[in-house]
């Protein structure tokens, strides 16, 4: 994969990067995407009514059981050769910012610190009633639990049932995160946007913010997506070949001098 000169000057000079992340940054490590087919159980559930309190309140086991099944796929996974290289290019910069829409923790498994997690994350559930973070005590299965229904934990303090710690379609991300996330964008001189489809609202925004600011985009994606008429580099390949491949034409380039 080529690295044009100009690319590798601007990844050079830049003194604020944004590495923007979707479900297809953690496909490497195992972790079926939203729009690959769910298998078994969920394969006859839509995964974004799955992903909404309409869902969960109408079907509670099934909901909690999809999660704790994706839960320990997490669990199971490991980070891949492209959250290293996110995790080693931020010892580079002056500031690297890391925003996911993934509710994985692969990212600070790989060594990234201070993730924006603006969808939430898998590994810290709340009661859907009053909100009282719940911990899990649960030993890690040598096997990940099979697709079942699971019925959620009740909640201590009040009783209600436990959710997972995730954004859901039709929630609002949390304001800290957003406007975080939001300011990053706009300040950066780099972003990366790495497997996402750029659907998802409002986080799609971000890439477009950072170009209305001035920013140089790159987008790091095997598939089409909306962002690819505005990124100014698009590398159709997978982030766990691109990213160390990327990393690799850097340190040559600056040893030529
Ligand atoms: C909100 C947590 C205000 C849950 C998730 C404006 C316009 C249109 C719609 C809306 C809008 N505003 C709001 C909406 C509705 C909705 C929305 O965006 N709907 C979509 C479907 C159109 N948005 C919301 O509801 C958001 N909230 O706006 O609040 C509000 C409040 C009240 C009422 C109304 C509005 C909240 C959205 C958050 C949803 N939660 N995750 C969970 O995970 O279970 S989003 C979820 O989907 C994941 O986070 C994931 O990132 C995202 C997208 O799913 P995927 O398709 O799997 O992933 P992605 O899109 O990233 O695509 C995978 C990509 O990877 C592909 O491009 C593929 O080519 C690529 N790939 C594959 N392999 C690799 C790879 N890339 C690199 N390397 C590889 N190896
Ligand atoms: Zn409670």
């Amino acid at each position: 994969m080529k690295f044009s000169d100009d690319l590798l000057i601007a990844l050079l000079r830049a003194k604020r990067i944004v590495v923007f992340t979707g479900a297809g940054m953690s496909a490497e490590s195992g972790i079926p995407t939203f729009r690959d087919t769910q298998s078994g159980l969920w394969e006859q559930y839509d995964p974004y009514v799955m992903a909404s309190p309409k869902g969960y309140l109408a079907d509670k086991a099934l909901v909690w059981g999809w999660y704790e099944w994706r839960r320990m796929q997490v669990l199971h996974a490991k980070p891949h050769a492209g959250h290293i290289a996110i995790a080693d290019l931020s010892g580079h910069v002056e500031r690297l910012t890391l925003i996911t829409q993934n509710v994985d923790d692969l990212h600070e498994r790989a060594g990234s610190k201070n993730v924006i997690h603006l969808h939430g994350s898998l590994h810290q559930p709340r009661c859907f009633d009053c909100g009282s973070p719940y911990t899990f005590f649960d030993e890690i299965p040598d096997e990940p639990s099979g697709d079942q229904r699971k019925e959620p934990p009740i909640c201590v303090n009040c009783n209600g049932s436990i959710r997972p710690g995730v954004v859901w379609f039709g929630e609002s991300i949390q304001d800290t995160d957003w406007n975080f996330a939001e300011q990053a964008a706009m300040e950066c001189d780099l972003l990366f946007s790495i497997g996402t489809s750029s659907l998802v609202w409002p986080a799609a925004q971000l890439p477009e913010r950072a170009v209305l600011h001035g920013a140089r985009v790159i987008q790091i994606n095997p598939g089409p997506t909306a962002l690819d008429n505005k990124a100014h580099y698009n590398f159709r390949g997978k982030a766990g070949e691109v990213l160390p491949a990327m990393l690799e034409a850097l340190s040559t380039f600056l040893n030529s001098f």
